[in-house]
């Protein structure tokens, strides 16, 4: 019994063409219309391989199949949301891959002890507002922060959006699962760096997930004429924040151990030429996997606020919006994943992951599993990504035979 090429590349594709940003990647956040066509797609591919669909109260679309027991389910999934200008693959595969292991159930009449979920999380990126791994943290009743008020470039909140996307924020908690109502949880992934290709290996095997901590920073100046307001009569807000990006990198280098810091998004107001920056807004991404580095991190980028803004002569919020621990995973699903690659003649690599995933907030439910496939050239939140689909291919494979053990099928 194995997967199908065709039918994942022929997924894959057709998703892809649910983009805001048409020819220049795919941009898809959520609530919007095009998680509405890419959600419709899911539901209605997840419904022909025989899964009974339902969305839960944060968004997530969850294909249920029968086992002979009720539960615990064994699930396997990832999300369906994308950065801007991102790629094909990040989170889609996943979730793409997933449905072509229901359907091969399905068409091969397999009958398994335990029930199976097919997961398309929503939220995963946080690309609209700000914090994400939202659908598996209202699973795991994570759903922390003020998640829910955060708000995009527009103003809308997350809970607004929802609202307006047919979903009631004020139901989140429906969405928890216990952890004895589930069994495991899988989720194959893009790599989205460059260890594979460069090892030669089809197959990574992730041991730990890095902590991941995101901020907020607003610093507030005076917005001035640029030409009659002099040098020493300033309170530039860019200047300040400036510093701070400087600062950020040094930071992370100095706590070292693999920990990264970044500002990726930045709005710089009034925002013309011949005004002194009144108000800049940034965000800040510091990760390591370890939870002590985090903290180290987290003290001295609030300092290195507070020192920029005092010798500019500005002043600042700077507000915490989300805290995703580092997370080890499952030994065991490990194993029976290595088992499933040896059987079947295909490499593996144990690994870290740089980047997070739902699966570490999954993994304080139940045992989680994550597998990368190769991204070309090592490249991923950009149009140029790339995963050939016989990878792919393979590590379906290989997650078809580990779910077929750990749900039990009957053969
Ligand atoms: O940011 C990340 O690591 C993931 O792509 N959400
Ligand atoms: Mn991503
Ligand atoms: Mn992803």
């Amino acid at each position: 019994m194995e997967t199908n090429l065709y039918p994942i590349q022929r997924d894959i594709e057709n998703l892809a063409r649910f983009t805001a940003t048409p020819g220049q990647g795919v941009t898809r956040f959520s609530f919007t219309p095009e998680d509405r066509g890419a959600r419709e797609y899911i539901k209605k591919a997840m419904a022909e391989a025989g899964l009974s669909v339902r969305e839960d109260a944060a968004g997530t679309v969850i294909g249920r199949r029968q086992g002979k027991v009720e539960g615990p389910v064994v699930m396997l999934g990832s999300h369906f949301d994308s950065v801007r200008h991102g790629g094909a693959f990040d989170g889609t595969a996943g979730v793409v891959v997933a449905i072509e292991i229901a359907r091969v159930l399905e068409e091969h009449g397999v009958s398994t002890v335990y029930p199976v979920e097919i997961i398309a999380m929503v939220e995963e990126e946080g690309g609209r507002f700000g914090a994400g791994l939202f659908g598996s943290r209202a699973m795991a009743g994570l759903v922390t922060y003020g998640q829910m008020e955060l708000r995009d470039d527009s103003g809308i909140s997350l809970a607004e959006a929802m609202r307006e996307f047919g979903f009631n924020p004020s139901e989140i908690g429906t969405a928890r699962r216990k952890p004895e109502e589930l069994k495991a949880f899988f989720e194959l992934h893009i790599e989205q760096g460059p260890i594979l290709e460069k090892e030669g290996v089809s197959l990574g095997l992730v041991e730990a997930i890095v902590g991941m901590r995101n901020y907020q920073v607003a610093i507030t100046g005076r917005p001035d004429h640029a030409g009659t307001t002099p040098m020493d009569m300033r309170a530039d807000a860019l200047v300040a924040a400036s510093e701070v990006v400087q600062q950020v990198r040094k930071i992370a280098l100095d706590v070292g151990g693999g920990a990264v810091g970044t500002v990726g998004k930045m709005e710089v107001l009034p925002g013309a030429a011949n005004i002194v920056p009144g108000e800049v807004r940034f965000t800040v991404d510091l990760r390591s996997h370890m939870e002590s580095a985090l903290d180290e991190l987290h003290s001295r980028l609030h300092s290195a606020v507070e020192q920029a803004c005092a010798r500019e002569g500005v002043t600042y919020t700077l507000e915490q919006v989300s805290d995703a621990k580092p997370a080890h995973l499952s030994v065991v699903l490990r194993e029976v994943l290595e088992k499933e690659a040896r059987a079947r003649g295909i490499s593996t690599m144990t690994m870290i992951s740089r980047a997070g995933h739902d699966t570490q907030i999954m993994a304080t439910l139940t045992d989680a599993a994550l597998i990368f496939v190769p991204s070309k050239d090592g490249r991923s939140h950009c149009p140029e990504e790339w995963t050939d689909y016989a990878d792919l291919k393979q590590g379906a494979d290989v997650l078809l035979g580990a779910v077929l053990a750990v749900a039990e099928a009957e053969r």
